[in-house]
């Protein structure tokens, strides 16, 4: 099933997509073994024909629409853990200005609320004002940029030059990912932490408030 599924979300095939994922989850699979092993396979898998020239846009548009359709299914699953507990604290999350990609970053928010943290997600091509104004309202403890181009990684250093101009430094954890984002570089520009992938966010989240 996990092979099959790779297949739609690489051919685009949103309603095989879902199907799938549907009897993955009748049979008792975890949400995220089911992103991890069926999913990121089949969108990697189209990200890697779109740079050799087989795949183009269109095609990654409707592998990224099938992805899409699976995660419709799988985010109430993956928040579904943190009902009636305690929040752990305030996360805004957002893809940064200039850039699109939602999936990983949608993934990292449901995975911080089943982890039962707040977190109020601003969706995609959020502007460094957003951010802070979203960040400031919700009194949030935690801001998490995610930026999955070279050109938009930016954005995240910026956010930080911006809170450090603000004198709002010290007044939100800043954690940083998406897949050209590495730590040497998250250290380099100074957030608080880098997550490779959902579950080492929710990790480092944790450990972000615990500081506190
Ligand atoms: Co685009 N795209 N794309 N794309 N796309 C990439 C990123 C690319 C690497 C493909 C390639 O060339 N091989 C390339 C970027 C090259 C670069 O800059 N280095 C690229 C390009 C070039 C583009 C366009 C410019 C194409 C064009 O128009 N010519 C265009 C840009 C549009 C824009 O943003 N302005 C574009 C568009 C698109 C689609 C719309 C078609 C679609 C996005 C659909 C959507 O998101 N709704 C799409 C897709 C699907 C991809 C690939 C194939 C897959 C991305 C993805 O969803 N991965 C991608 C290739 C790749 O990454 N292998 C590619 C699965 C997801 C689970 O992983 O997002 O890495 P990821 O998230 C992970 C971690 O990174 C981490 O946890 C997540 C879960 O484990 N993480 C965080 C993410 N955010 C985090 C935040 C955190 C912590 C961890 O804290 C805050």
């Amino acid at each position: 099933l996990f092979e099959e599924l790779e297949r739609a979300v690489l051919e685009g095939n949103a309603e095989e997509t879902e199907r799938l994922v549907k009897a993955l989850l009748e049979k008792g699979v975890n949400p995220l073994e089911i992103i991890d092993k069926g999913c990121v396979p089949g969108i990697e898998r189209a990200g890697e024909l779109f740079d050799a020239e087989e795949f183009y846009l269109p095609e990654l548009i409707i592998a990224g629409d099938a992805m899409k359709r699976a995660m419709a299914v799988l985010e109430p699953e993956l928040k579904k853990s943190d009902l009636g507990r305690k929040s752990l604290g305030k996360v805004v999350i957002g893809t940064v200005e200039g850039d699109m990609h939602d999936i990983g970053k949608s993934i990292v928010a449901s995975m911080l609320s089943g982890a039962g943290f707040d977190v109020l997600d601003l969706g995609v091509d959020v502007s460094i004002e957003r951010f802070l104004e979203e960040a400031r309202e919700t009194e949030a403890d935690i801001v998490g940029l995610s930026a999955l181009l070279t050109s938009t990684v930016a954005k995240q250093e910026e956010f930080l030059r911006v809170l450090e101009s603000q004198g709002l430094r010290q007044r939100f954890r800043v954690m940083v990912g998406g897949a050209p984002v590495t730590e040497e570089w998250a250290i380099r520009m100074g957030a608080d932490g880098y997550a490779e992938d959902a579950v080492s966010a929710v990790r480092l989240a944790r450990s972000l408030v615990a500081k506190e």
